[in-house]
């Protein structure tokens, strides 16, 4: 890639933001209470840099790229757990990973046995029903909700989105990802549509036909797309033009790249829908993704690692918020924000505030949406007590072995469980994480490594010791 750094507003139209935005500037009004519409575009394992506004100069997203123009882009932002389950677990209940147990996806017991020298937490694959989701939060203001895509969390009647709270649950079950991406899809909650018909085009379609149902109440929308989770297969009509392009580093596949561009539509679709409906103004729409980019098939350098890591290009992702007139247009923060964060963010633009007793481990970032650059936390935290496999090809053993993190201010430590090993890394001078500085900074390793024990404990954090009996030590 050419970059190293994302570009946020394409220079083209700076003047004009620039412009638009002092203008919107003074007819600004709060976000507190304004019960918007919520519409909420969750990506699945797309990565930091795997879009045009956040630096690609491979793959297209005009879509994306205009509305990153017309709100806030999110340059440290993070998902709770470096794959899909966890991520959404966190998203949809507020709370960090080891309050909800669903620490990864299926078995923590990934890879070979004789490799694994502890024997991990176990998994829990399903979100507790007794959790309040956002959707049940939301609801007692009124809001009617639809989850359109994946869920992964569980599957109705019992645990899938109509049993969290949500009114409509579109394609929403127990699998991490379609069979297939174009019709028939064999999946119980979605009728087929014709042969060859487009899933992300068809969640698209799903997606509009509720907001046109609704617009005259007040909705919330959760719209996770499958794309552009494997399997990689995309409209034909669409791969040619990336495969008669330069490719860019580790931005090089044509069929993923087509995949990107029908989520981008879909996207645009939906904002041109609000456009129309004139509710666009009423509605906060927030794009997000739940995990890095598949190693094997993209990358999101410079940052470091892939999906299934804790390194930056395992957890950070792209994050727009967009609600005109209420958001600085093509401004950016890169204050630290996480996917937990976004619940208590609904909640108070919704102006719900006896919410209930359950703890949530974020904070509204609505002060940082209104220009704040003051908000105070110290640190933000993930747990992954599991093994991951590694992708065919890749030289290390697993992606990840059970291992914590934390991240405060610039500094990030990773405690890598199986040995005890640390890393610490200073993000704002080192965003590659390529200098591990533990040995040379000792007192910022203690003050991070305190902080995360004190965490874990504060939050009855299961970290696995049992050693693994079928464990075999490699000596190369
Ligand atoms: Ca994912």
């Amino acid at each position: 890639m050419k970059k190293l750094t994302p570009h946020f507003v394409l220079p083209g139209i700076l003047v004009i933001l620039f412009l638009s935005g002092n203008m919107v500037s003074c007819k600004r009004h709060g976000l507190k209470n304004q019960k918007p519409n919520i519409i909420l575009i969750l990506a699945d394992d797309l990565g930091w840099t795997d879009a045009g506004f956040m630096g690609s100069d491979f793959y297209e997203t005009p879509a994306l790229d205009r509305l990153a123009s017309e709100g806030m882009v999110f340059t440290s932002a993070y998902a709770n757990a470096p794959n899909c389950a966890p991520t959404r677990a966190c998203l949809l209940s507020g709370q960090y990973t080891p309050r909800h147990g669903v620490y990864t996806v299926n078995n923590s017991e990934r890879g070979r046995s004789e490799d694994r020298k502890l024997i991990p937490v176990l998994n829990t694959t399903v979100l507790d029903t007794h959790l309040m989701t956002i959707a049940e939060a939301l609801k007692r203001q009124g809001y009617v909700s639809a989850s359109i895509g994946k869920w992964h969390l569980g599957q109705d009647p019992e645990s899938g989105p109509a049993a969290q709270g949500f009114d409509l649950n579109i394609a929403g079950d127990q699998k991490g990802h379609p069979k297939s991406y174009f019709s028939p899809y064999e999946n119980d909650f979605i009728p087929d549509g014709p042969e060859g018909e487009y899933l992300t085009d068809r969640l698209t379609d799903e997606a509009l036909r509720f907001i046109q149902d609704h617009s005259d109440q007040t909705f919330f929308l959760y719209l996770p797309h499958f794309a552009v989770h494997t399997p990689i297969q995309a409209k034909v009509d669409k791969i040619d033009h990336y495969a008669n392009k330069s490719t860019s580093g580790s931005h090089k596949n044509p069929e993923y790249a087509a995949m990107i561009e029908s989520l981008d539509e879909g996207v645009g679709k939906i904002i041109s829908l609000l456009d129309e409906l004139k509710i666009r103004d009423k509605t906060l729409v927030v794009f997000f993704s739940d995990n890095g980019p598949h190693g094997a098939i993209s990358g999101a350098e410079p940052l470091r690692g892939s999906k299934g890591m804790l390194y930056e290009g395992g957890i950070r992702e792209p994050l727009i918020v967009s609600w005109p007139g209420r958001i600085k247009e093509g401004s950016n923060c890169d204050i630290p924000v996480i996917g937990i964060d976004l619940f208590p963010t609904f909640l108070e633009v919704a102006g719900i505030k006896n919410f209930s007793d359950q703890i949530l481990d974020g904070q509204s970032i609505v002060p940082l949406l209104s220009g704040k650059k003051r908000w105070k936390r110290e640190a933000v935290f993930w747990h992954f007590p599991a093994y991951l496999e590694r992708y065919a090809g890749m030289d290390q053993i697993f992606r990840i072995t059970p291992a914590g993190a934390i991240r405060k201010g610039n500094w990030k430590l990773i405690e890598f469980f199986e040995n005890g090993t640390i890393e610490l890394y200073n993000l704002k001078e080192d965003i590659e994480e390529s200098h591990e500085l533990s040995k040379t900074h000792p007192e910022k390793t203690l003050e991070l490594h305190n902080d995360l024990l004190q965490w874990r404990e504060s939050i009855n954090a299961l970290v696995p010791t049992e050693l693994n009996p079928e464990y075999i030590l490699f000596i190369p």
